[in-house]
């Protein structure tokens, strides 16, 4: 069935939950590590991409802007921006070594991708060094060749290179195994534009006049004290999100700099001029900060970023910009029985709220969210419909029971 996963330290298909978390095959030092790289069908070779040369960023930029991942439907297709690839790939300690391409030997054009980058993971009781894995990419033209399992052990051995042994990844497709599935979510903002690439439909119920009513967004933020987020938020940033973080079973631990580095990108690094209404040039991600009036005390935070997608069959409209919600945090998971009279879902109401304020200034046409965190019971009153999209998020030689509750039906994870 699986050729290539069945050989793979991940639990297979058929096997039963475990009976203690743990890694599958052990780690092993620097030496006994494969120490040439794997063999490539004949007429390529592995090259590293430096993703700070404008070339070749403007190598993988392509490469995934024709090739990446598209819909089931192929009408829309992610296209990363430079800037976006610049972030995702060199948050802080990344080693280059794991931004590995595969280039035509001949003329040296780039035809595979795959990237990974350090992070400090906890499952459940377990805090350890992965790698997150992203961008795997064949062209379309040497798909089904058996060139990805090459790929993922070409990177597998340069992270085993430099001491980790485990990984995360997220992926539409079902391999062995998946520790959790989650289902997009979409907040509806430019109606006409998302009718007209085919993004959503009007219900035979309803007029389009009635639906850019029904989903207007409001023009004012609901919470008192939002801002941007700024350099002297860090440290206050930082213990909101670590504290916050502890209510779920599979988060990333950030340090202060990955904290900066995560919502803080583009921001104070010189970057100005117009990148339209609500908009740096280039801006990735946004990040705002609820300032308490009177303490001064940083209470709340959101972020998310932008990922357009290609429209694939529409010369009008052919970009679609999404907004995605990333991280966020809330003092009020912390007063006593917030969570169970309804206080905690009602502050994340306002403060996701008001992100959806800052996206629809920003002219983004839809907002995306995962069944994931606390999102789940605030979707439906945000106006957030199901989408058909399902991520699966896998770990590689880590063995924990599926984490509960990801799934539409669940609550926090
Ligand atoms: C996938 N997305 O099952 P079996 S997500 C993992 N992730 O193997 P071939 C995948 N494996 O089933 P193609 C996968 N997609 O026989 C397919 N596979 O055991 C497996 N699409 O290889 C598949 N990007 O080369 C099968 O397939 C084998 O030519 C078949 O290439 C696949 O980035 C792909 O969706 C995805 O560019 C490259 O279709 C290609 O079709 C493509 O014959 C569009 O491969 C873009 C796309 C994937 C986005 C992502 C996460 C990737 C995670 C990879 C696994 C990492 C493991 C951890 C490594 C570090 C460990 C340490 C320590
Ligand atoms: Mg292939």
């Amino acid at each position: 069935e699986h050729k290539f996963w069945a050989t793979q330290p991940v639990p297979q298909l058929d096997e039963g939950p475990p009976i203690d978390d743990g890694y599958i095959e052990p780690s092993k030092p620097r030496e006994e590590v494969r120490q040439e790289s794997y063999p490539l069908p004949k007429d390529f070779e592995w090259s590293t991409l430096d993703i700070d040369d404008p070339k070749q960023n403007k190598e993988v930029y392509d490469l995934l802007s024709l090739n990446y991942v598209e819909d089931d439907e192929a009408s829309f297709r992610f296209q990363y921006s430079s800037e976006f690839l610049q972030w995702a790939l060199k948050p802080p300690g990344y080693h280059k070594e794991w931004h590995v391409g595969v280039r035509v030997s001949s003329n040296k054009k780039l035809v595979a991708f795959i990237s990974g980058v350090p992070m400090n993971l906890r499952v459940r009781g377990h805090l350890f060094p992965v790698a997150e894995i992203n961008y795997l990419c064949v062209h379309k033209k040497l798909r089904s060749k058996r060139l990805a399992p090459v790929l993922i052990k070409e990177v597998t051995r340069q992270v085993h290179l430099k001491g980790t042994f485990q990984a995360i990844y997220t992926a539409g497709v079902v391999i062995p195994t998946p520790v959790s599935v989650c289902r997009y979510h979409h907040r509806l903002m430019n109606i006409p534009k998302l009718v007209d690439i085919k993004f959503c439909y009007v219900p035979r119920s309803m007029t389009l006049a009635r639906m850019i009513r029904v989903n207007k967004v409001p023009s004012t933020f609901t919470t008192r004290g939002l801002r941007q987020m700024e350099g002297k938020d860090v440290q206050q940033v930082a213990d909101l999100f670590t504290r916050y973080m502890k209510r779920f079973e599979m988060v990333p631990v950030f340090g202060e700099d990955e904290v900066q580095h995560q919502f803080m990108s583009g921001i104070g690094t010189g970057a100005v001029g117009d990148g339209g209404p609500g908009r740096r040039v280039g801006q990735v991600t946004w990040t705002y900060v609820v300032e308490d009036p009177d303490t001064h005390k940083i209470t709340d935070f959101f972020s998310f970023y932008s990922l357009p997608s290609t429209v694939i069959h529409n010369t009008k409209n052919p970009v679609l910009e999404a907004a995605y919600l990333f991280y966020y945090a809330s003092e009020t998971a912390f007063v006593d029985g917030a969570e169970e009279s309804g206080q905690l879902k009602k502050r994340l109401e306002s403060v996701i709220g008001d992100a959806l304020v800052v996206a629809n200034e920003a002219k983004f046409d839809v907002f995306n969210a995962l069944t994931l965190m606390d999102n789940v019971p605030i979707l439906q009153d945000l106006k957030f419909g199901l989408g058909d999209g399902i991520l699966n998020f896998y770990l590689y030689n880590w063995r924990t029971a599926p984490l509960a509750g990801m799934n539409s039906e669940g609550g926090v994870a």
